[in-house]
């Protein structure tokens, strides 16, 4: 069985972060492991508190991951400091980790800011040069890339100049699109369109989370990143479309939507 290795913050509420990291790679047949970076106190009705986890904790649960279960992947997620981001690069390098997801996350889905303003040049010039493939949505990719997008072809500008940042695959999420819902996956110059449907459910509390977790367990097993991309858009797909009903605000998905009855 794949070991994936989830590096994020904890929702307490259960639909986005660690969370739905562990509950995404279980449902993909991964056995999944966490290093917690900061606790956050939330639900589907927005962020109430971020209490960061020390730089040196951190790295002592990376080390007492790597030193046992090598993972086959990595998904990163929310990390709010720079201090953090740091020692998450030097662990990172240190054991040569391979197939490294990075969900750059800085707003959550309710809205609230989830990343310090000093975190954003260290995640561009630490953590995105790691990465086999990155997934911003088009709030984050404007962020990164400093161009202001309204259509395709602004994500496309988007994508050539986050690309300097490093090698790896862009994936801009196009959720957010007016006339389709589909996302950009740019590679070394290349663009290629992949197709999305827009779902009518407002629930999509933890949808970035659960997308990045899926695309790590893919690579995990071996895939291509374009394969690993379109297998965990159908996952993601199905656990949107179960309609799922939590909460008072964003609801979570259900992720094990594919896993049968007990
Ligand atoms: O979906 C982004 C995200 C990541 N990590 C944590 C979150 C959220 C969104 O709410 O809470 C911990």
């Amino acid at each position: 069985m794949e070991k994936i290795l989830t590096i994020a913050g904890s929702d307490c509420s259960g639909g986005a972060g660690i969370q739905a990291d562990l509950k995404t790679i279980m449902a993909n047949g991964a056995y999944g492991m966490s290093v917690i970076v900061a606790l956050t106190a939330q639900n589907t009705m927005g962020v109430t508190g971020i209490h960061n986890v020390p730089r040196d904790f951190v790295e002592e649960q990376l080390d007492r991951v790597f030193e046992d279960i090598y993972p086959d992947a990595i998904k990163i997620g929310m990390v709010s400091e720079e201090s953090i981001i740091k020692g998450i690069k030097d662990k990172l390098q240190e054991y040569g980790a391979k197939n490294i997801v990075v969900d750059p996350v800085m707003v959550s889905t309710s809205g609230s800011s989830l990343m310090e303003d000093s975190a954003r040049t260290a995640l561009i010039e630490e953590l995105l040069p790691l990465a086999k493939v990155i997934t911003p949505n088009m709030a984050e990719a404007e962020v990164l890339s400093g161009i202001k997008i309204d259509g395709k072809s602004d994500m496309e500008e988007a994508a050539k100049k986050i690309s300097s940042f490093l090698d790896g695959h862009i994936l801009i999420k196009g959720g957010h699109l007016k006339d389709s819902a589909d996302d950009l996956l740019y590679y070394k110059g290349q663009v290629k369109w992949l197709k999305g449907r827009r779902f009518e459910n407002p629930n999509t509390h933890g949808t970035g989370c659960t997308l990045s977790s899926a695309i790590a367990v893919n690579l995990g097993k071996g895939m291509e990143v374009e394969e690993a991309i379109v297998q965990a858009k159908e996952y993601i797909s199905g656990a949107i479309m179960d309609n799922f009903n939590l909460g008072k605000g964003r609801g979570p998905l259900n992720h094990s939507y594919n896993i049968k009855k007990l």
